[in-house]
């Protein structure tokens, strides 16, 4: 077999396997990538919440970066849960020094539960640092709030958000309005001209740990096999949803999307 497309994902382990590394490497097999991996921290966590977080020190996350992108190669990357500005400044850093093909930025703060995952002093590192590398940055509403103040209620404010995000540097914006109320949940597709939005129907479980995580992986493997951007963010979008179909409860807290719908006979 000639190589596969490769992804990198440069992200936090959830020790439940349901979000943060462990999602992007499942539904980079599941998109038929070879999914490589540079940790930034280690979470204590299951179904319940994040009881503990152990950041790698800095260096460390640069080399991983380094070491996958001189030998293997990588067609496109993500980032999720990055810890601190240390660690920020290191990734951008590194991925100034060798190419990962388009970057795909979930900017997380917080897991489903509240718990923080982004210390409060690094949101200035991660929009003025990291921002301009990035070809889409995948905001939820909550980080939203936090990244421009804005309390988004309507389609209306998701647009003004993806302006001033977009204003920060990345060539792409989407807002997710999936913690807006309705029976379809849209999201906003911006790419400093035009606006797209994207439906996807709402579904009614509480089992979604790992969403947001999912749909910017799948988005990610899709640009590694060479779709175009809008491309891969409707692949995202429909392999999220079957994922979201797809949750079950594990543990006695909030359980994951299910993420081999794909791969199961
Ligand atoms: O879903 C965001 C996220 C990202 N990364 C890690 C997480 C979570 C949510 O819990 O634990 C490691």
């Amino acid at each position: 077999m000639t190589r596969p497309p490769t992804a990198l994902t440069i992200a936090g382990s959830d020790s439940g396997g349901g979000a943060g590394l462990q999602a992007d490497l499942k539904t980079f097999l599941a998109a038929g990538v070879h999914g490589m991996s540079a940790v930034t921290a280690v979470t204590v966590q299951n179904s319940m919440g994040v009881s503990g977080i152990h950041a790698i020190p800095a260096n460390v996350v640069a080399e991983q970066i380094v070491a996958v992108a001189t030998d293997i190669g990588v067609d496109a990357a993500k980032t999720g849960m990055l810890a601190n500005a240390d660690i920020i400044a290191a990734v951008v850093d590194a991925l100034g020094g060798v190419d990962v093909g388009p970057l795909v930025v979930d900017p997380v703060c917080a897991s489903q539960h509240g718990d923080p995952l982004l210390a409060p002093d690094a949101i200035g590192a991660l929009t003025s640092l990291l921002f301009p590398l990035a070809e889409l940055v995948t905001p939820n509403l909550g980080e939203v709030r936090v990244l421009t103040g804005m309390s988004v209620q309507d389609v209306a404010g998701m647009r003004e958000a993806a302006r001033r995000l977009h204003a920060l540097g990345p060539r792409w914006v989407l807002v997710k309005g999936g913690h807006l109320s309705g029976s379809v949940a849209v999201d906003v597709l911006y790419d400093g001209t035009d606006f797209r939005e994207l439906t996807a129907p709402r579904r009614a479980t509480p089992h979604t740990h790992g969403t947001g995580d999912t749909l910017a992986a799948a988005t990610t493997a899709a640009l590694a096999r060479g779709s175009s951007l809008v491309d891969a963010v409707e692949r995202g979008k429909e392999f999220v949803t079957s994922a979201i179909d797809d949750s079950f409860a594990l543990g006695s807290g909030l359980g994951p999307v299910g993420h081999f719908w794909r791969v199961r006979d």
